[in-house]
């Protein structure tokens, strides 16, 4: 049975937001180079402002060699030059909260860059130095070491590659990503003080919460034995240490009134809900809603999942569709296979995008609709597609180490359009964008779309603006014809989405608030649409 839900406190304002992500390096590029910044930002306040989104999750910011993209941090404590300074940083936190705006940072606790000062000492100091114990570093395995220390997996989705990398001196060290990214060794208390160290300095500067990027892979059983398939506790996921870890991080955050999300992919719905305790993790990322297709009983169902794991801790749902690692919505949306999974990305998936971009515009008004926090990805407000990056441009890791299989993330990264009669669609005029734009993204650009009271921009305004009207109470279903999903919100107003093949008529009502396509001329709701009503 769901608990009572408790009452709000002003700091509350986590449990039901609107949080945007930006990526940081493709969102709007202020100085001309062709890579996205902090100025791009602050010039485009205004412009989240309007779309009514109560914070910004921006992507790592941080210095960094960006060999995956800014998750491989150099210096927790300074601002990549390519994306600005610190100072700038304080001010875009202060001019945001100015409009109502809150700032979530990402913090990658897994692991740093092999430029980040701790690595460069342990590397230089040599095998059996206690600069290595901050790291895992190993001898190898074999007569002459030259077998790797075990055989864990990447986590890099459909990478081969090992995850260790051996060293001149002899010495391998742990990586579950790239090379360049060496894991951390949570047993080592200076670990956690420099963590805790690193939270206080960003809430000191004004932000509300953190990200916690791979937040269930920190903790590795110390013996690094081989992976087992099915073996409970792994050596490398969903360890019971972590608890202890988010426990001292919350009363951090605490102090602050600061929130965590937690990016935690765990299938295991009861293993998910206990980093969501209450003096744990705030919130997490629904992946589960992510990953699942466009259909009518699965979406059910992995949203009653979603809130009955959720109501015995009392922590918020979240609603995701889409973010910086996964194949973009109305992409998805419009294939033969609709759930997102890592393993079966490909090139040249035959997709269409007025059938994708139908469902996503219906995918936005039910999860906008629902309890909870949601995050949008920046461009999915504009209905962005996955973009076909040439191979020869493509940067990110993944694709790489998948030995080149998988398409990689930077179809989903490519930088924004804001104007259609400007060079690179107005995201910065003077160099070519770091990713190439697709010959069609002027038609996106957010200038056409603000005019365009049909567009997804405008739909989004208006779905943000008008949310309220479900209030906060819990949902619930009420009956609808097969394939047709109907539920209220205690007294707020009734979302249905219509799933089915053919049109279904509205339940009587009193005002009908929003529709995320046309109604045909009998007043029905045609497929893949959805209506806002009140009754
Ligand atoms: O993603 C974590 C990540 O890639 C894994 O959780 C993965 O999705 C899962 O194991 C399935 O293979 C975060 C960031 O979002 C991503 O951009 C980074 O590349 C990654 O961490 C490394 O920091």
């Amino acid at each position: 049975m769901a608990q009572p839900t408790p009452a709000r406190k002003p700091s509350d304002w986590w449990r039901s937001a609107v949080i945007y992500q930006v990526y940081v390096r493709s969102f709007a590029d202020g100085d001309g180079d062709g890579t996205g910044d902090l100025a791009g930002v602050r010039a485009r306040l205004p412009y989240l402002a309007d779309l009514g989104v109560d914070a910004l999750w921006f992507t790592p910011w941080y210095l960094s060699p960006l060999k995956d993209g800014g998750y491989d941090v150099a210096d927790y404590r300074s601002i990549d030059p390519a994306f600005g300074t610190l100072a700038e940083a304080e001010k875009l936190i202060a001019e945001a909260r100015e409009l109502d705006i809150r700032t979530i940072v990402d913090i990658v606790p897994n692991h740093v860059s092999d430029q980040h000062v701790w690595f460069r000492a342990a590397r230089a100091a040599g095998p059996g130095s206690p600069e290595r114990d901050l790291f895992h570093f190993r001898p190898g395995r074999g007569e002459r070491g030259e077998i790797p220390p075990n055989d864990w997996p990447s986590q890099f989705a459909g990478s081969t590659e090992p995850v260790w990398t051996r060293l001149p001196d002899g010495d391998w060290y742990l990586h579950l990503f790239t090379p360049e990214q060496p894991d951390l060794n949570w047993a080592h208390p200076a670990v956690h003080r420099e963590h805790e160290e690193v939270l206080r300095f960003w809430f000191e500067r004004g932000v509300a919460g953190v990200r916690i990027d791979s937040a269930a892979l920190l903790a590795k059983d110390p013996a690094l034995p081989d992976y087992v398939e099915g073996r409970d506790p792994s050596p490398f996921v969903d360890r019971d240490e972590l608890h202890d870890i988010y426990r001292s991080w919350r009363r951090v955050a605490d102090e602050y009134d600061g929130v965590f999300v937690g990016e935690v992919w765990l299938p295991d719905t009861e293993r998910f809900a206990r980093y969501l305790r209450p003096d744990e993790l705030h919130t997490a990322f629904n992946f589960a809603f992510l990953s699942c297709p466009w259909e009518p009983d699965r979406l059910r169902a992995s949203i009653d999942e979603t809130l009955a794991e959720h109501a015995p801790v009392g922590a918020p749902a979240t609603w995701v569709l889409c973010n910086h690692d996964v194949t973009r919505t109305v992409t998805r949306y419009g294939r033969d296979d609709t759930a997102f999974a890592f393993a079966t990305k490909a090139f040249d998936t035959p997709t269409d995008l007025t059938l994708g971009t139908r469902r996503a515009r219906a995918a936005a008004l039910l999860s906008l609709a629902l309890p909870g926090a949601v995050y949008v990805y920046q461009g999915e407000e504009l209905g962005l597609p996955e973009a076909e990056i040439p191979r020869a441009r493509i940067e990110d890791p993944m694709h790489f180490r998948s030995g080149g299989t998988d398409p990689g993330r930077d179809g989903c990264r490519v930088p924004l359009p804001w104007q259609h009669d400007t060079p690179y669609a107005g995201f910065g005029s003077h160099q070519e964008p770091w990713l190439p734009q697709p010959a069609d993204w002027t038609s996106y650009a957010a200038d056409v779309q603000a005019a365009d009271p049909g567009s997804m921009l405008r739909l989004y305004r208006e779905a943000i603006r008008l949310r309220p009207v479900f209030g906060d109470g819990p949902l619930t279903w009420l009956p609808a014809p097969e394939g047709v999903l109907h539920f209220t919100r205690a007294d707020g107003a009734h979302c249905l989405v219509n799933l089915a093949e053919a049109p279904v008529d509205l339940p009587d009502h009193t005002g009908l608030l929003l529709t995320s396509g046309p109604l045909d001329l009998r007043g029905r709701l045609p497929r893949d649409t959805a209506a806002w009503l009140r009754v």
